[in-house]
């Protein structure tokens, strides 16, 4: 079997052009080092909560504040982002070399961090754009439709490490090999299966959704299996693998829903779509939403097209 590293992937790709190789070598160490972590996170008290809650009022871990931070340095450090919109910064974030460097990017650090201490799969999700050339503010580097995405992926910290990206010529993933230190392209050009197989939401909301959505959840209930883990990259993963549907509705506590559209939304749809999947807030494409806000929620509706079309029918 022939080893590929993300540095070969990208040579045999040719996507050296747009600087896209070095920034997933860049967020490659960046995964290596949170793995270091959440893999030891038991035995070096970084379970637990933090005592903080993030903008969007969420209690933070003590793992996401250091994979933030994780992030932050070493992709400043390797100077090629100017702007950085993180779920755990209440604002964006201007790097030392925001004259120079071209690249923007939004992320989740820890995804599902809440699960790390009953040893359930975690994720970071990423998405990278070119700098806005008409921006007039910071927030307007950030504020791009998911359609001017360059590049999104996330790393899932499960049984094994895997990274997943999409730069729009199709979806890869690597697996991490301890051994060697290198993550090996373990998934050629990922396709959404035609027959799904799951379908994810957290059914203790149906009561709290409007009918439509649970018409739908009552559809799906006769035909999927329910898996349902509450980390999104960990359930994502799966239904981009076996074919399914992920589905945060809009709820009467949330009635944006509760994921957020820049670094959860945005990243996934990208994949989602590349593998031949949809992705939808349930009326609109997720990659054409106007963004109007750093943290903005939206309902989202992620996986399979026939699903994600099924949804879209019911009214
Ligand atoms: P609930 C984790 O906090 C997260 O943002 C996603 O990773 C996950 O899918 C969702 O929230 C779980 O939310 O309300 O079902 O616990």
């Amino acid at each position: 079997m022939s080893i590929v590293t993300i540095e070969k992937h990208i040579i045999d790709h040719a996507l050296t052009s747009n600087d896209i190789s070095h920034i997933l070598y860049d967020i490659n160490v960046a995964a290596k080092l949170i793995r270091q972590q959440v893999i030891r996170a038991g035995l070096t008290n970084l379970c637990g909560v933090s005592g903080h809650v993030n903008e969007s009022g969420e209690v933070v871990q003590r793992l996401d504040i250091l994979a933030n931070t994780i992030i932050k340095d070493t992709l400043s450090n390797h100077q090629r982002f100017s702007f950085m919109g993180s779920e755990e910064e209440s604002a964006v974030v201007q790097t030392d070399t925001y004259e120079t460097s071209d690249y923007v990017i939004l992320f989740d650090p820890l995804d599902g961090s809440s699960n790390i201490d009953v040893n359930v799969s975690v994720g970071t999700i990423f998405s990278i754009f070119k700098k806005n050339p008409q921006a007039n503010t910071l927030l307007d580097h950030c504020l791009q439709t998911g359609v001017q995405q360059i590049a999104a992926g996330y790393v899932i910290y499960g049984s094994s490490v895997v990274m997943v990206y999409t730069a729009g010529n199709g979806v890869y993933g690597f697996t991490y090999d301890p051994g060697i230190g290198e993550f090996i392209l373990s998934h050629e050009n990922i396709r959404i299966p035609d027959s799904p197989m799951y379908y994810s939401v957290n059914e203790a909301l149906f009561n709290a959704c409007d009918s439509r959505n649970q018409r739908f959840i009552q559809t799906l209930r006769e035909s999927l299996s329910l898996r349902y883990v509450g980390s999104l990259v960990a359930d994502f993963h799966r239904n981009l693998l076996k074919g399914g549907i992920y589905m945060y509705p809009a709820t009467r506590q949330s009635p944006r829903g509760k994921l957020r559209l820049l670094y959860e939304a945005n990243p996934l749809a990208f994949i989602c779509e590349q593998a031949g999947g949809l992705a939808t807030d349930g009326c609109n494409r997720i990659l054409s939403i106007e963004p109007t806000e750093l943290h903005q929620r939206v309902p989202l509706y992620l996986g399979s097209a026939a699903l994600v079309n099924a949804y879209t029918q019911f009214n």
